[in-house]
């Protein structure tokens, strides 16, 4: 494969389904079947196959990509996967403390891949203290501003 990036960010590589994201499914329909078996499933269904899945799906991307290109994970919390580079957390300082914060980035830095990366990103006037502050004390860990998008209205 050829290409010119050195690494991969995955948004939404969350532990489990973000609500935001259940909720846009079920405003527009909660009549889903996600493994294509001819049974309905439902939201509970959805969530237990995403939290086993997910981890497979960056082992084998991994696997794809190969240990030269890296991953990062916006996680919005821990996901301990060894898979990735690092990951990121949005609204530190809105969302997490930054001692909250420090746990799960140090938490994703003990398991996982060299080079270590962690990204705060900045989506409120109140995270640009504890967000700089926390970029500033661990290596590797960069900030940056996020701008927020809303979703899309349901069809
Ligand atoms: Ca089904």
């Amino acid at each position: 494969m050829t290409w010119q990036w050195d690494g991969i960010f995955l948004d939404n590589c969350t532990p489990t389904i973000p609500g935001h994201i259940l909720k846009a499914i079920t405003l527009q329909t909660e009549e889903f079947d996600f493994d294509n078996d001819g049974v309905l499933d439902t939201v509970e269904d959805a969530q237990r196959s995403y939290e086993t899945w997910r981890p497979y799906f960056t082992r084998r991307l991994r696997e794809e990509l190969g240990d030269g290109v890296i991953l990062i994970a916006n996680s919005g919390g821990v996901l301990d996967d060894p898979q990735l580079n690092g990951i990121s957390l949005e609204a530190i300082g809105t969302l997490w403390t930054e001692e909250e914060a420090t746990d799960i980035l140090e938490r994703q830095r003990a398991v996982g891949r060299s080079p270590w990366l962690g990204i705060g990103w900045v989506e409120n006037a109140t995270d640009i203290d504890p967000t700089s502050s926390l970029a500033r004390r661990l290596d590797g860990v960069y900030y940056g501003v996020k701008r927020q998008f809303p979703l899309p209205p349901p069809r």
